[in-house]
């Protein structure tokens, strides 16, 4: 059911309200998040209009440093996380190690107790073909117990997240998250400048017509996964297939077409990277997050994502995340 015009805050206060315990930073640290990716994507929705603007090299007509779009995103959230007061440590994507969060932030609030994860624009490559592009994010309390985070604070199981959600820059600017009471998303109204529930409790179909892997690395497949892609290429009409094809090359919006119509999306390992391409804390974590809370399932080919221990703020996984029963049936394949 449609609640007309709630917005994200209102959202969020609701649902901390349902939580004896709440302080109410979390609420308050996803509403600066969708603060701060506002703003980001009015810069991303300017970008065709950067280079027609007359801007040269780094500099652009008011004589301001151009960033790369990644890079601005980047600096924006951490910009925005830092002043929250919220957080002990940030990482990014962008940033090699991990950002702990100078002192002078974190007198702001008792404990600075969250860290978060960023992909602060992910599939950014994309962005001069116009095709949806994403920012994911990805929260936790502190293990340590004082001052600035620590890489131990950073490096936590999935299952340990108090929040996980994405904002899909598109034909419209979207918020999909969670904290553990279901998936909620919400459509940015430019007019107003707010998110506006749009869909609650989000569930995944528990099996789809629809797989999405890039195809052009068939030859570095392995054998099960060949035949499984085969598989679903084939008529079937008992297993409705075949499936369709659908893979934009960019993660969130290939999930999020997925979270919503029901799909596979795999990024399988193989023979030249034999950990797929996409990075476990700032992508598969929060997006399985997501998923799970949605009905559906996320795992490596045989092994939870939630459940994997990090050893590395970068290191990648394969991932095959969508309806429960089609990634039961690559497994199967898998093994
Ligand atoms: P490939 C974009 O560069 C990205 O990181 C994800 O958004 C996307 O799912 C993936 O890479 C696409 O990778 O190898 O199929 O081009």
């Amino acid at each position: 059911m449609l609640k007309k015009f709630t917005t994200l805050y209102r959202y969020i206060i609701d649902e901390e309200r349902k939580s004896p315990d709440a302080t109410g930073e979390l609420s308050d640290l996803l509403a600066d998040i969708a603060l701060a990716c506002k703003v980001i994507s009015l810069e991303v929705n300017r970008a065709g209009l950067i280079d027609l603007m007359g801007i040269t090299g780094n500099e652009n007509v008011h004589g301001e440093q151009v960033k790369k779009l990644d890079e601005y995103a980047h600096d924006t959230l951490v910009r925005a996380m830092e002043l929250s007061g919220y957080l002990c440590a940030i990482a990014s994507e962008e940033s090699e190690d991990f950002i702990p969060v100078k002192e002078k932030f974190m007198g702001l609030r008792p404990m600075s107790k969250y860290i978060v994860h960023f992909d602060p624009l992910d599939g950014s490559s994309n962005i001069d073909a116009n095709i949806s592009i994403g920012t994911i994010f990805s929260i936790y309390n502190r293990i340590s117990k004082g001052g600035p985070g620590t890489l131990e604070d950073c490096l936590q199981q999935g299952i340990k997240q108090v929040a996980a959600g994405y904002i899909i820059y598109g034909s419209s600017t979207i918020m999909v998250y969670t904290t553990g009471n279901g998936v909620h998303g919400f459509t940015l109204d430019p007019t107003v400048g707010e998110f506006l529930l749009f869909y609650e409790n989000i569930m995944i179909p528990k099996r789809s017509k629809t797989y999405s892997i890039n195809e052009g690395n068939y030859h570095k497949w392995t054998g099960g996964l060949r035949k499984y892609i085969d598989e679903l290429k084939s008529i079937d009409k008992d297993k409705g297939r075949p499936y369709a094809a659908r893979y934009v090359g960019s993660l969130v919006a290939d999930f999020h077409r997925n979270l919503l119509y029901g799909g596979l999306f795999m990024y399988p390992g193989d023979s030249k990277n034999p950990n797929g391409k996409l990075r476990l804390l700032y992508e598969a974590n929060p997006l399985a997050m997501i998923v799970e809370q949605a009905g559906g399932r996320a795992t490596n080919g045989s092994q939870r994502i939630l459940e994997i221990i990090p050893l590395d703020l970068h290191q990648k996984t394969p991932l095959f995340i969508g309806s429960e029963e089609d990634v039961l049936d690559a497994e199967k394949y898998l093994k």
